[in-house]
C-alpha cells in the first residue's frame, strides 16, 4: 500500500494551480473586483451562475458520497447485486424539471442584464454619454474624440459618472477591448464597428488588455483607461485641442528637429491627427510607454533604439539598431519626447 505522502502528491498539480490562479486579478484588472456599472452587473450575474454551479455540484456530490457508502460492497459478502429499477417516471420528472427551474433562474437575469447593460442608443444612455472612438492595431491602441476632434493613443480619459460608448474596430487583424475593472469584453473586427458602454464610479486609472490572440505581443498589447471629474475631463480635452507645450531646453529643441526628420512619417503630436502610429501629443503624461513599460527615458531609449526587442513585431522601425540615430540623438528625441504634456 502507498504511503499517505504519496497521496498527497497526486494533489500537487492542483495545488500548485490554485497557488498561480490566486495571483490572478491583482492591481485592480479583476472581472470580480468591479469599479463601474456595467462591471458590478457582469459580476453579479457570474456569481448567481457560479452560486448556481456550487449548489449543483454538492448536491450532486453528496448523493453520490451516499450512494457509494451505503451501497458498497460489505465484508463476507457475496456477488451483490441491487435491484434494478428500470424507468422512474418520479425520478426523470425530478431530475427534468428541477435543471429547467436552475436554468430559467440564470436566464430571467441574465437575458435582462444583457440587454440593459449593452444597451448604446436609448435616450437615458446617451443623453450624458462621451464617445470614443477605438481602433485596434498590432500591437496598440487609438482613441479618437469625435465630437472634439481630439486624438491620442494608449491611454483613453474619461469622464468618472457618466456613460461612455466606444465604438471599436480594427486596422488589421481581429483584438479584443477589455477592461476587466469596468467592464467588458468586445471584439475589434476590421471593417466593422462594435460598440461597449463603461461607466467609473471612481476616479483612477484602470488597466485593459486585448483579449484576442491577435499576434507575436498580443500578451503586451496593454491601455489605460483614466477616469478624472468631469470639469478635469473638459480641462484635458481643451489642452489637447490648444496642443503641447514647445520645448524649452537646447536638447529637447534639437529632438525635436531629429524627430521631424525620423519620425513624423508615421507619428503626429497634433492630436487632430489620426495615424499609422501612436499620436504623441500628450505621450509625457501617459501611464506606460507603448502600453506596458514603466514611463521613463531609460525606457523610451530603449525603446527608441530597438523596439522589438520590447515588443516582439512592434510595426516601428529600429532606429538605433541600424545607426540612422546616435545614442546621444536619441537621448535628445527622449528629452523632447517627455515635453509633450498637456498636463500642468
Ligand atoms: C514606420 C512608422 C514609424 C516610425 C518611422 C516611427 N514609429 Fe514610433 N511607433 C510606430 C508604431 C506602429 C508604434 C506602436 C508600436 C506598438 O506599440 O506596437 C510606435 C510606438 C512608439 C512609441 C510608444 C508610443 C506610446 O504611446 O507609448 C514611441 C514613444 C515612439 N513610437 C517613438 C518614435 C520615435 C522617437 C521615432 C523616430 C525616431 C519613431 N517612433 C518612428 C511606428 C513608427
Ligand atoms: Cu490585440
Amino acid at each position: 500500500m502507498k504511503k499517505n505522502w504519496q497521496h498527497v502528491l497526486r494533489f500537487l498539480p492542483l495545488i500548485t494551480l490554485l497557488a498561480l490562479l490566486s495571483g490572478c486579478g491583482k492591481d485592480g484588472v479583476s472581472a470580480l473586483e468591479p469599479f463601474g456599472e456595467i462591471a458590478r452587473e457582469q459580476a453579479k450575474l457570474m456569481i448567481i451562475s457560479f452560486s448556481i454551479m456550487i449548489i449543483v455540484v454538492l448536491v450532486v456530490g453528496i448523493i453520490f458520497t451516499y450512494v457509494l457508502v451505503k451501497f458498497r460492497k460489505r465484508k463476507g459478502q457475496e456477488e451483490y447485486i441491487p435491484r434494478q429499477v428500470e424507468g422512474s417516471a418520479v425520478l426523470e420528472i425530478i431530475w427534468t424539471v428541477i435543471p429547467i427551474i436552475l436554468l430559467a433562474i440564470l436566464a430571467v437575469p441574465t437575458v435582462a442584464k444583457t440587454f440593459s447593460t449593452s444597451d448604446t442608443t436609448s435616450k437615458s444612455v446617451t443623453k450624458d454619454a462621451v464617445v470614443i472612438n477605438v481602433t485596434a492595431n498590432q500591437f496598440w491602441w487609438e482613441f479618437e474624440y469625435p465630437d472634439d476632434k481630439v486624438v491620442t493613443a494608449e491611454d483613453a480619459v474619461i469622464p468618472t459618472g457618466r456613460n461612455v460608448i466606444f465604438n471599436i474596430t480594427s486596422k488589421d487583424v481581429t483584438h479584443s477591448f477589455w477592461v476587466p475593472a469596468l467592464g467588458g469584453k468586445v471584439d475589434a473586427n476590421p471593417g466593422q464597428t462594435t460598440k461597449l458602454r463603461l461607466k467609473a464610479d471612481e476616479n483612477g486609472t484602470y488597466s485593459g488588455r486585448c483579449a484576442e490572440l491577435c499576434g507575436a505581443s498580443h500578451a503586451l498589447m496593454y491601455f489605460n483607461v483614466k477616469a478624472v471629474s468631469n470639469d478635469d475631463y473638459k480641462a484635458w480635452i481643451n489642452a489637447m485641442k490648444d496642443g503641447a507645450s514647445e520645448p524649452t531646453t537646447a536638447s529637447a529643441k534639437e529632438g525635436q528637429a531629429l524627430f521631424k526628420n525620423n519620425c513624423m512619417s508615421c507619428h503626429a503630436v497634433d492630436s487632430k491627427d489620426a495615424g499609422i502610429a501612436p499620436n504623441l501629443e500628450n505621450f509625457a503624461d501617459r501611464k506606460n510607454i507603448a502600453g506596458f513599460l514603466d514611463h521613463n527615458k531609460e525606457n523610451l531609449e530603449k525603446w527608441i533604439w530597438d523596439p522589438q526587442a520590447e515588443k516582439p513585431g512592434a510595426l516601428m522601425p529600429k532606429r538605433g539598431v541600424n545607426n540612422n540615430l546616435t545614442k546621444d540623438q536619441i537621448k535628445q528625441i527622449a528629452d523632447y519626447l517627455f515635453t509633450l504634456s498637456v498636463e500642468d
